[in-house]
């Protein structure tokens, strides 16, 4: 073999090799995308991943809601203000916490807004678009939850879907936790059997960022704590064979880790039609301090034999592509 001729082998194999090295460690990377972005909502619709997350912004400047979405869960497309407090009325900042659901071909977006307290307007409301990135328009005009129940305040709406298609709603901020019954258009709530509206259903520790999934036949049931501009803030977990607990804690599962991210919390999780399990939740970068310097993060999430959640690994690289087929 002359020397050129082998030059030109090793250089294509070398070419090759990287090609197929970097096809095969091609991550997210973490965090997910540019720009400060807080309390991710994941969701699968029309066959892709979406993030619908908290533009992470003094309370003033809380005006919109961009969100996200991806084929593979590595390469992210931004859509721009797809809700927006001109269009909301009632919502002047603060504008926190999507959480979206599709029925019947139209896509339903909760949010919170004016981080109400006793007598103010603002509360948790909902808006309607024809795609999963809107332009959503105001369904109802006013809050669906407006007044502070159980000492609840109306934010950080999570929207669960059970097996027999009823929708309720997990909600709420300042460590007291409620569970309501909504209506089949979302116009409204459904009293339960003993003609309540509000049921509490706070476990030790909640403060804010309540999130459920079905596994198994069991209720998972997430939520924050600690606070959300400390380095401590976290997710923990409960497990029970009802929609209104009792949640008994059995520990953390997203903790910040000194050497990769502070803060880590208000999540939300994904059941990729790989199987796959993910967790999306943000955090804060090591070099930052101000509270709101807050990025969307995901890494996955392993289940024991038993049942319960490994803690998950905070990480930089984030996950493999896992492409919708
Ligand atoms: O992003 C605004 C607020 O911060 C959320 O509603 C809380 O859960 C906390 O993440």
């Amino acid at each position: 073999m002359n020397r050129k001729f082998f030059l030109s082998v090793a250089l294509a194999i070398y070419l090759f090799a990287g090609c197929a090295f970097s096809a095969d460690v091609q991550t997210s990377g973490n965090p997910l995308f540019p720009g400060w972005y807080a309390d991710p909502e994941v969701a699968f619709f029309d066959g892709q991943y979406w993030i619908f997350p908290t533009s992470s912004l003094p309370f003033d400047e809380q005006t919109y809601f961009d969100c996200f979405s991806s084929p593979d869960l590595v390469n992210w497309t931004k859509h721009e203000r797809v809700l927006t407090n001109e269009e909301v009325k009632w919502a002047r900042r603060a504008m926190w916490a999507p959480a979206v659901v599709e029925k019947d071909g139209k896509y339903y977006f909760f949010f919170a807004a004016n981080d109400v307290h006793e007598g103010e307007v603002g509360g948790i409301g909902v808006a309607v678009a024809d795609k999963p990135e809107g332009p959503y328009r105001d369904l109802l005009g006013k809050p669906l939850i407006n007044k502070i129940v159980n000492g609840a305040q109306p934010i950080d709406q999570y929207v669960f879907r059970d097996d027999d298609g009823t929708y309720y709603m997990f909600y709420g901020g300042w460590r007291h936790c409620n569970v309501v019954k909504l209506k089949d258009d979302f116009t409204g709530l459904i009293p339960f059997e003993d003609g309540s509206y509000f049921r509490e259903v706070t476990p030790d520790n909640y403060v804010e960022g309540p999130f459920m999934f079905k596994k198994d036949g069991k209720y998972y049931f997430m939520w924050s704590e600690g606070g959300w501009t400390t380095s401590n803030y976290c997710v923990a977990y409960a497990i029970s064979d009802s929609l209104f607990g009792p949640f008994e804690r059995i520990g953390k599962v997203i903790e910040p880790d000194p050497n990769v991210g502070k803060g880590a919390g208000h999540h939300s999780v994904l059941h990729a039609p790989s199987g796959k399990w993910y967790a999306i939740y943000h955090r804060r970068p090591l070099t930052e301090r101000d509270g709101n310097s807050r990025a969307t993060c995901i890494d996955e999430m392993k289940f024991n034999d038993d049942g319960t959640i490994a803690p998950v690994k905070l990480t930089f690289e984030g996950v493999k592509a896992d492409p919708v087929k």
